[in-house]
């Protein structure tokens, strides 16, 4: 397994959450995942904020794409989750064809730069994954996702223009009251049916502000209501070693506001279930 950091912050508010995989290293990060091989970062081109980051993610989709071709695993560690944009057309340049995948997130991450209330391009990486927006990120090189096996699992802050975009093109949204009336495992499970479906490849893109941010107060958006740690670990476990796993993200850490390190704890803790060490937090 291939860890690839992406200290980017070209999509969001805060300078500092470039800072975050050099913060999670130094937290222990690699330490919790067996066999992981740092890389070399993808490091954000200089220059105005959208083109900058479409230079990033094309550069991020080839590295992405490289990776898997010599036949190993990537996890992608951010920065900002504008870079989805670029891993998973990456993955599936490598692969020929869409992998699934299950976003998991506080947010839909679906806007486009016309819908925007922020302009901020961290909330726009799935719309643009989908083929929606404007040519820095929607068109990347690399298949767009099939909506039909993508899905969002904790989703609780988000514009109505995000909710009838993916609506419109099919894409299951798993909210936080149906998690809460159908209980995690079973929509976990159903979410990862959709994005493996037949067989196939699929990948998970991790927001950290999926968990609530009592838990997880170190994340650049954080929203009320979300995931306990303790809930989702168990359900991760294994899952990065299994053949039809082909990428793994991990994004929008924010050391300065994660003062007592309990954020970066949790991150650890989900790179460790994903490949199968014991899940504790
Ligand atoms: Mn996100």
């Amino acid at each position: 397994m291939r860890v690839i950091p992406v200290p980017s912050a070209l999509g969001g508010l805060y300078a500092e959450v470039a800072r975050g995989p050099e913060a999670l290293f130094s937290a222990g990060f690699l330490d919790a995942c067996p066999d992981a091989i740092r890389e070399a970062p993808v490091p954000p081109p200089a220059g105005p904020r959208l083109p900058a980051l479409g230079l990033l993610c094309r550069s991020l989709a080839r590295r992405v794409a490289q990776t898997l071709i010599s036949g190993a695993l990537p996890l992608v560690v951010g920065g900002d989750h504008a870079i989805a944009a670029g891993t998973w057309r990456g993955v599936g340049s490598a692969l020929g064809h869409p992998p699934g995948l299950v976003w998991l997130d506080a947010h839909l991450d679906a806007h486009t730069p016309e819908s925007t209330p922020s302009g901020n391009p961290h909330g726009m990486p799935l719309a643009a994954l989908l083929g929606q927006g404007g040519p820095e990120l929607a068109e990347v090189p690399g298949p767009a996702l099939d909506p039909r096996h993508v899905c969002i699992v904790g989703a609780r802050s988000f514009e109505a223009s995000e909710l009838a975009l993916l609506r419109r093109l099919g894409v299951r949204i798993f909210g936080m009251a149906e998690i809460r009336r159908r209980g995690l495992g079973e929509v976990f499970a159903e979410a990862l049916a959709i994005a493996a479906e037949g067989g196939r490849e699929f990948g998970l893109s991790i927001d950290l502000d999926v968990i609530d941010p009592a838990e997880a107060p170190g994340v650049e958006t954080p929203a009320r209501g979300g995931l306990a740690a303790g809930e989702l670990l168990p359900l991760l476990a294994g899952l990065g070693r299994l053949p039809a796993c082909r990428a793994i993200e991990l994004a929008e850490y924010h050391p300065g506001h994660d003062h007592d390190g309990r954020t970066a704890a949790i991150a650890l803790a989900l790179v460790g279930a994903l490949f199968g060490k014991a899940a504790e937090v």
